[in-house]
Parts: C-alpha cells; sequence; structure tokens
C-alpha cells in the first residue's frame, strides 16, 4: 500500500533533497516550509511522480501547526512517516557574546517547532499501531564544539526526545530513529552566517556530504522490514572525523 509522508523543512537541503527520494520511491508527500514559491514549484516537479500536498506555515506557530495538520484533505490525513527536519542554526558565538534572538529561533524551530509537528501526528499513529518518525539531529547532538553552544544544546535535545518518542511509543509499533550528519552543504552555513556572501567557505577544501546523500540514508532508514530500526545514525562525509576534526586540502 502507498505509504504518506510529512517532511518538515522540505523547501531547500536535506528536506528537500528526501521529498524527491520518497517521490522517487512512489510515497505520497507532504511538503512544509515558510517560503511558499519553492514549496510550488517543488510540488510541481514532483506531481509527476507522487502525489503532493503543500503546508505553508512556520513551525514557531503552535495554532498554525496544528490548524495545518487537522485540516489536511482526505487523501493525505493518514501519515505513516513523519520526517523532522525543519531546522537552523543560527550564529557560531561563544556564550558570552551569544545573541538572544538567536537562541530563541534556536529553541522555538529546533526544539519546540519538532515538537509541535510531532504532538499534532503522534496521536493518529497510536491510534493506528503504526507510524515511522524520524528525527533529523546532527554530530552536533553528539559533541559540543567550540561557539556551538545553544545549537549544540537544540540537537542534544533532538536526540533525548527521539528516545523518550522511542521508549513511550514502543508499546504501539512505531519506530522512531535519529539521522544525525556531520557538515552537509546546504543552505545551512548562510542561516546560520544570516547571508554573508562567503557562509559556504566553511565547505571549502575538501568534499562535504551532500543533501542527496542524507537523504539516500533516510530512505534507508524508512525502506527496511516491518521488525528493523534503525534508531541512531551518525554520519559524517570521509573527510571529517568530528565536529572539529575535517581533513582540508591545504
Ligand atoms: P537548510 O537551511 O537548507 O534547510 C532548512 C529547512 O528548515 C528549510 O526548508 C526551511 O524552510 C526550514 N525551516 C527553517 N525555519 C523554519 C521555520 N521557522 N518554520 C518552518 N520551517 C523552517 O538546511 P539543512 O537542510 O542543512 O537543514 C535541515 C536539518 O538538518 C536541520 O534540522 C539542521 O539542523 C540539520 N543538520 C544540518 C547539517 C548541515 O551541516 N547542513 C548537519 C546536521 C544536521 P523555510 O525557510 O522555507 O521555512
Ligand atoms: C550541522 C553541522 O557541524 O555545523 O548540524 O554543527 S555543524
Amino acid at each position: 500500500m502507498t505509504r504518506t509522508a510529512l517532511i518538515t523543512g522540505a523547501t531547500s537541503g536535506i528536506g528537500e533533497a528526501t521529498a524527491y527520494e520518497f517521490a522517487k520511491n512512489g510515497i505520497k508527500l507532504i511538503i512544509c516550509g515558510r517560503r511558499l514559491e519553492r514549496l510550488n514549484t517543488i510540488q510541481k516537479a514532483l506531481e509527476r511522480l507522487t502525489d503532493v500536498h503543500i503546508l505553508n506555515f512556520d513551525i514557531r506557530n503552535k495554532q498554525s501547526v496544528i490548524d495545518a495538520i487537522e485540516n489536511l484533505p482526505k487523501a493525505f490525513k493518514n501519515i505513516d512517516i513523519l520526517i523532522n527536519n525543519a531546522g537552523n542554526a543560527h550564529g557560531l558565538d561563544p556564550i558570552n557574546e551569544g545573541n538572544l534572538d538567536d537562541w530563541d529561533a534556536m529553541m522555538d524551530i529546533n526544539v519546540k517547532g519538532l515538537l509541535y509537528v510531532s504532538k499534532a501526528i503522534i496521536p493518529q499513529m497510536t491510534a493506528r499501531k503504526s507510524g515511522h518518525i524520524i528525527n533529523i539531529g546532527s554530530s552536533a547532538g553528539k559533541e559540543v564544539y567550540p561557539n556551538g553552544n545553544v545549537y549544540c544544546a537544540t540537537k542534544h535535545a533532538v536526540l533525548a526526545i527521539t528516545e523518550g518518542m522511542r521508549i513511550d511509543l514502543n508499546p504501539f509499533g512505531i519506530k522512531v530513529g535519529a539521522v544525525n550528519p556531520g557538515m552537509v552543504e546546504t543552505e545551512f552555513s548562510q542561516v546560520r552566517f544570516k547571508g554573508d556572501p562567503t557562509a559556504n567557505n566553511v565547505y571549502k577544501g575538501f568534499k562535504a556530504l551532500q543533501a542527496k546523500d542524507v537523504a539516500d540514508v533516510i530512505y534507508f532508514a524508512i525502506s527496511r522490514p516491518a521488525h528493523v530500526n534503525l534508531a541512531d545514525i551518525l554520519m559524517f562525509c570521509t573527510a571529517q572525523a568530528s565536529s572539529t576534526i575535517v581533513n582540508k586540502e591545504s
């Protein structure tokens, strides 16, 4: 039977690549994000492969999240797969110089937004006693690096929430796992460094992970047999050994 997936943060990077991967494999899609134009373009491109519905909301707005998911059309109401991907880093400053708005954004999007979407979808999964949730964490959820403070805290929280979900949803047969990438060349650094034209220099001198590399792993995770759950995947590009050790060409 055709499964339906809801992907947050599907307008760029890992979320967009995951939408393409799922569409190629015939999974029905609900794609989410704030940038409506991009959602429209992606919908147009993917509709040749699968049915695609758009949800346009800011994940920080609890009521918008609840309303959007409650009012899904009948054909998209039953969500089998939830990919909690929306998120970003905002700033890279020592804790003593951190910006409160950056901290709010990261906590509100990466942690609270993920919880709002999950809260809106989990009840239908528990009622049906099936479902699969994948939270996109980060290597930053496994270790803290200089100036990463609050971003790392949000990703540590994502991992704690993932474990909590897996434990609490276990009686319902719901799979829960995390995919934790190291550096991926997406719009992530442009957001982190607020549009600085040199933002993507962080990927210079080595071959970083690409969004499709992560999407491949996410698709692998959701295509395992019913009795197999990939609980926690840490992935790096070959040049990266840890958050701070990257083998760059000099
Ligand atoms: P991108 O910046 O390319 O994508 C971020 C996505 O999140 C966009 O689709 C954006 O959509 C969405 N998003 C951001 N803020 C909001 C919001 N307030 N409401 C709704 N959607 C929002 O980055 P990535 O693809 O790299 O990031 C995806 C995930 O992967 C994040 O959780 C990130 O922390 C994680 N990650 C990234 C790594 C990297 O190095 N790139 C490494 C490890 C993890 P829109 O702006 O349209 O709302
Ligand atoms: C994104 C990767 O190294 O900037 O989670 O934290 S990193």
